[in-house]
Order: structure tokens, then C-alpha cells, then sequence
């Protein structure tokens, strides 16, 4: 299990290590924002115990956001919030064969009374979803707030210099 050393806030769980590829830009977002995060494989039916177990020790463990990503028949998602009140929010890894497609309706069609906040297909799903987990965690932390509202500033200043090679 990877960690940054600090008490965990975000947990970053995915169903295979070949889902990291993706869910890296969720880790990365989150180590540049400083956020304490735990990263690590848990595999909704390769490893269904683990599953239950992290989730229903998520909330007193301290984690404040789950962002779980997985591909094909992407239950991992759906099935952690099933056993857990903290707040978990999915990435679609693209599929072989789907092309995430399948990841994207597993995951974002949950029924009513168990929430996954559902994010893009890939790598900008992931990224969205620890940029979430960082503005749920600046609700209560004005130094993280701070950060956030930078990070939006500098993608404006970076749109506003933006030019058209019809304008050069
Ligand atoms: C899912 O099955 C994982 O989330 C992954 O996206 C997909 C394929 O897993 P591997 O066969 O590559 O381990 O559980």
C-alpha cells in the first residue's frame, strides 16, 4: 500500500494494478495538493473479505473521500459505498473491449439510496475525481482552499493566453 506518510484522508482504491495507469493522475493530483492519501488494490471479486473490511473501516480510520476506480463490470465502486458512509467517488478505467463504456454504466447507474459520484471515462476522470476529494476537504481546511482556488486561477490565466494561429 502506498502512502504519503501522514494519517490518510483520501483512500485511492482500484480493482488491478493494471488499472494504475489511469488512477495515477488521481494519486498525482492528490500529492500536489499535499493531501495524506493510502493507495492500494482491492479487487471487488478477487478479494471480496478486503473489500468489506476497508470500507467498513474507512469512516474511523479517518478517510474523509474514497475514489475508487475499476474497469469491465465495475462493481468495486457501487459496492464500497454499499458499506460505507463516506463519500466515494468512481473512475471508469477504460475496458479491452468496451472501451470503458461498460466501466462508465456500472458505475454511474447505481440506484437511488447508495450514491458513487461517477467521473469521466480515464485519466481526466481520475484527476476530477481527487480535484473533488480536494474541494470536499477544503469545505473544512482554508489553506486547502487556497490551493484550490490557485490551481483555477492559473487554468483561467493559462485559457486567457491561449491564441489561434489565424491570430498570430
Ligand atoms: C477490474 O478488471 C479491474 O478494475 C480492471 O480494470 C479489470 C481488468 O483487471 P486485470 O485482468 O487487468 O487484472 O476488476
Amino acid at each position: 500500500m502506498a502512502d504519503n506518510h501522514n494519517k490518510p484522508l483520501v483512500g485511492v482504491i482500484m480493482g488491478s494494478s493494471s488499472d494504475w495507469d489511469v488512477m495515477q493522475h488521481a494519486v498525482s493530483m492528490l500529492e500536489q495538493f499535499g493531501v495524506p492519501f493510502e493507495a492500494q488494490v482491492i479487487s471487488a471479486h478477487r478479494m471480496p473479505d478486503e473489500m468489506f473490511t476497508y470500507a467498513e473501516s474507512a469512516r474511523s480510520r479517518g478517510l474523509r473521500a474514497i475514489i475508487a476506480g475499476a474497469g469491465g463490470a465495475a462493481h468495486l465502486p457501487g459496492m464500497v459505498a454499499a458499506k460505507t458512509i463516506v463519500p466515494v467517488l468512481g473512475v471508469p478505467v477504460p475496458s479491452k473491449y468496451l472501451r470503458g463504456e461498460d466501466s462508465l454504466l456500472s458505475i454511474v447507474q447505481m440506484p437511488k439510496g447508495v450514491p458513487v459520484a461517477t467521473f469521466a471515462i480515464g485519466e481526466a476522470g481520475a484527476a476530477n475525481a481527487a480535484l473533488t476529494a480536494i474541494a470536499i476537504l477544503a469545505a473544512g481546511d482554508d489553506a486547502l482552499a487556497t490551493r484550490l482556488e490557485a490551481f483555477r486561477a492559473q487554468q483561467t490565466a493559462a485559457a486567457k493566453a491561449m491564441v489561434l494561429p489565424v491570430n498570430e
